[in-house]
């Protein structure tokens, strides 16, 4: 007899979030659809033959050690790189033992997570904000306390009324996420007078932050702002980035910069998931941040997902029905739509898909539900023409639906 699997799983294995951009990610790659969908770069952003001569040498000569098992912390060499890196663009790390190397900055999402949160506890997180962070939250169960954007980012009034509600009935948060700097799903930035704001709060409120930062290398106007790592007066920020975005996100490299102790905690967490982060990575891209390839590469980055923007953002003007609303996103991959009232992105997912174009449905996005008529688009991965051509189906899509 087989087994009726089913009844084997696992309680916590059954209350997994499931990831639409990780679904939709399996659906696209199937057939022939334009998918505005998942963060995916666009490859030809991949320095491809200086990493073919870099992983040659790599493996010529540090062979032994890049193919070895190596320490769950990160290999010391290419923490030392990433300090010296990290500390050129204002986010100051005494020591590289402030630094974990992580599988993708997915990994040191839950590992702080992991590391930090109670069942019950309190994060605070943006609404929208970034659907698998909000996922990684609902394993761990803690309560999430969702706070509004606007063109200037997490509205810190709003939050300050509801720390203050919380303090009335003796509660506080623990932690607080956000990607401050072109934030995926909106595409905003927070305004350095929020970012003041945010830091005297958690002061005030005795919570830690979590700044999540895979998107502020490349951004496509001036904008005026610093990291809150930098302006953290005291340990309340927990830095995390990625290789994903600048370098290749198949190398799965993700790093976090915090407080040793916390560190410690995410190190032991780490030896348990998965030992270490895959050695062979950590020297390819400390090589290539040694080189200057990444900083080459930046300014090629800029101009490439700049046009494709522009592109969007002129075909939504063009194709979307009257009363949708969108943002400019001065960096990152995306942009966030509000559809009039009375279209439902989830629901029209399967018939654009049909019609050949795939988004992520925004209320993904949403800790508290809403966000129906809401969708993420994304711009880095398509070709310039494919994504005029996907922003004209939906703009059909959705106003036959209005009509
Ligand atoms: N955080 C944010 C805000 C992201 O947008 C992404 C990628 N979409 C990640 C974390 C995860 O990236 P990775 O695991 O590839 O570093
Ligand atoms: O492929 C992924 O899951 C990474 C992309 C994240 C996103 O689309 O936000």
């Amino acid at each position: 007899m087989q087994p009726s699997y089913h009844d084997f799983i696992s309680e916590p294995a059954k209350r997994m979030p499931r990831s639409d951009i990780r679904e939709i990610l399996r659906v696209v790659e199937k057939g022939n659809v334009i998918s505005l969908a998942g963060g995916l770069p666009d490859p030809r952003v991949f320095p491809l033959e200086e990493l073919e001569e870099i992983s040659r040498e790599v493996l010529l000569k540090h062979g032994d050690k890049a193919l070895q098992y190596s320490p769950t912390r990160g290999i010391r060499l290419f923490r030392e790189i990433l300090a010296e890196y990290m500390g050129k663009r204002g986010i100051p790390v005494s020591d590289p033992d402030e630094i974990i190397v992580t599988v993708g900055s997915q990994q040191a999402i839950y590992l702080t997570a992991l590391t930090l949160l109670n069942p019950g506890d309190i994060v605070v997180v943006e609404s929208p904000g970034y659907l698998a962070a909000l996922n990684v939250f609902k394993i761990v169960r803690a309560e999430m306390v969702g706070i509004p954007l606007d063109e200037d980012g997490m509205d810190t009034n709003i939050l300050e009324d509801k720390l203050r509600s919380l303090s009335s009935q003796g509660r506080k948060p623990k932690l607080l996420y956000t990607v401050p700097t072109a934030q995926n799903p909106s595409g905003v930035t927070m305004s350095m007078e929020r970012r003041k704001h945010l830091l005297e709060l958690a002061s005030q409120y005795d919570f830690l932050i979590v700044e999540d930062d895979p998107y502020s290398y490349f951004l496509y106007e001036p904008v005026d702002f610093k990291p809150l790592k930098q302006m953290d007066k005291e340990g309340r920020v927990i830095y995390l980035s990625t290789a994903s975005k600048i370098l290749a996100p198949g190398l799965r490299l993700g790093w976090a910069i915090g407080p040793r102790e916390i560190i410690d905690y995410m190190e032991l967490a780490k030896q348990n998931m998965d030992l270490h982060t895959p050695s062979l990575s950590q020297y390819i891209a400390g090589e290539a941040f040694r080189r200057g390839i990444i900083d080459k590469n930046i300014p090629r980055i800029v101009s490439l997902y700049k046009e494709k923007r522009d592109v969007m953002l002129k075909a939504l003007e063009e194709y979307f029905p009257e009363g949708s609303k969108w943002v400019k996103p001065i960096g990152g991959f995306f942009t966030f739509v509000y559809l009039p009232r009375g279209v439902d992105t989830k629901k029209l997912l399967p018939e654009a898909v049909d019609r050949g174009v795939a988004y992520v449905p925004g209320r993904n996005f949403f800790p508290h539900g809403g966000g129906e008529n809401t969708l993420r688009l994304n711009f880095s991965f398509p070709p310039a023409e494919k994504i005029e051509e996907g922003i004209r189906i939906l703009g059909k899509l959705f106003k036959e639906k209005l009509a």
